[in-house]
């Protein structure tokens, strides 16, 4: 009998080992439980103190991933796998994850806060309605340059950066739409071109590029701007705004043959399991102060009206980073060009990046 008692015991406590072991591993990974609310979201795109401050708040703990593309987010979140609660993809994105049926519709009576945002940001193409997702930041893609080093030239064109005394001088954001994008727009076409001749040649633009371009890297483009190991970056605006902090010899300009007004919004994927979670994130993320805090730590534009009153007058009236954008006639938001044009702009800009080694 006392031999079975204690098989008995064995057997309970390699199962509560066994479990314990298996709860932390999914922790680890991402898979959202009772208690986790998993996050996933661009690099250094929150201010880790309202992590913080929501799970002291709501009681969830919050595992928290990063992406660097909306193409590796809808990757890794199709793949299943690890499951995601709340995630923060862009405009064309979100337009490719709707129609892919990879979205759970929005429950606006869980998310007051919708009230504080500036209407220009909400019911937009890409979601009408906001049924899917709502405003995060916002912003456009530019040149970040340090005329100190160019002996004093201001740069104002995409045409500009082939000048054969940049040599080695430019930093490229590493985006197929957005280096895409630039060489589209350089050549006067538009960002969301499909025509094969005009990607061709928007491609041969880019691989005579090459000499100029130091690097195409991540979110390492900051520090390396701010230290001067480069003279120009092809960024987005709220990179760009945090470089200027850390070095004001540097300027952001939208170039004049047009450039992209780009969205990233909070969404919940379909396979998310805690909604009720995601849902008091995703309000705790609008609400005014939890919205200006996160702006002035990363530095990227936020649709928050209400914010904007928590945050520093030059801040908000400086018309690089909060600039009228319906009065911006040259900029166009990403559409999303399908499934085989977006692989193919993937293509392209993969054989540019090949070609430079
Ligand atoms: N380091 C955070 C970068 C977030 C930028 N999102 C911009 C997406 C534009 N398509």
């Amino acid at each position: 009998m006392r031999r079975l008692v204690q098989s008995f015991a064995a057997v309970l406590l390699i199962t509560a080992a066994l479990l314990y072991i298996s709860y932390r591993l999914n922790e680890s990974e991402g898979y959202a439980g009772s208690r986790t609310l998993t996050v996933y979201n661009w690099g250094d795109y929150i201010d880790p103190k309202l992590i913080k401050e929501f799970e002291k708040e709501t009681g969830w703990k919050v595992i928290y991933q990063t992406f660097d593309s909306n193409e590796a987010m809808m990757a890794k979140i199709a793949q299943g796998g690890t499951t995601f609660d709340v995630a923060v993809p862009s405009e064309y994105a979100i337009s490719k994850m709707k129609e892919e049926g990879m979205l759970l519709p929005l429950d606006h009576s869980k998310l007051p806060n919708l009230k504080y945002l500036d209407s220009r940001f909400l019911n937009l193409s890409f979601d009408p309605g906001n049924q899917y997702s709502v405003p995060y930041f916002w912003g456009t893609v530019g040149i970040v340059y340090n005329s100190e080093m160019l002996g004093g030239k201001k740069l104002t064109s995409w045409n500009d950066l082939w000048n054969k005394d940049l040599r080695n001088q430019i930093l490229l954001v590493d985006g197929a739409r957005e280096v895409m994008g630039m060489a589209l727009n350089s050549l006067h076409y538009s960002l969301n071109d499909t025509n094969q001749a005009h990607l061709l040649q928007a491609k041969r633009k880019l691989d005579s590029l090459t000499p100029n371009v130091k690097a195409i890297v991540g979110d390492e483009i900051k520090m390396l701007l701010a230290n001067e190991e480069a003279a120009i970056g092809v960024v987005w605006s709220g990179d760009a705004a945090e470089i200027i902090a850390e070095n004001d010899k540097l300027d952001y300009v939208v170039p004049k043959e047009g450039s992209n007004l780009w969205f990233d919004n909070m969404v919940i994927p379909k396979t998310a399991k805690n909604i009720e979670g995601a849902h008091q994130f995703i309000n705790f993320m609008l609400d005014p102060k939890h919205a200006a805090a996160n702006a002035e730590y990363v530095g990227y534009s936020t649709p928050n009206k209400k914010a904007l009153e928590y945050m520093p007058k030059e801040v908000v009236k400086d018309q690089r980073f909060y600039p009228d954008f319906h009065s911006i006639g040259r900029l166009e938001v990403y559409e999303n060009l399908g499934k085989r044009m977006l692989a193919y702009y993937n293509e392209l800009f993969l054989e540019f990046k090949m070609h430079r080694k």
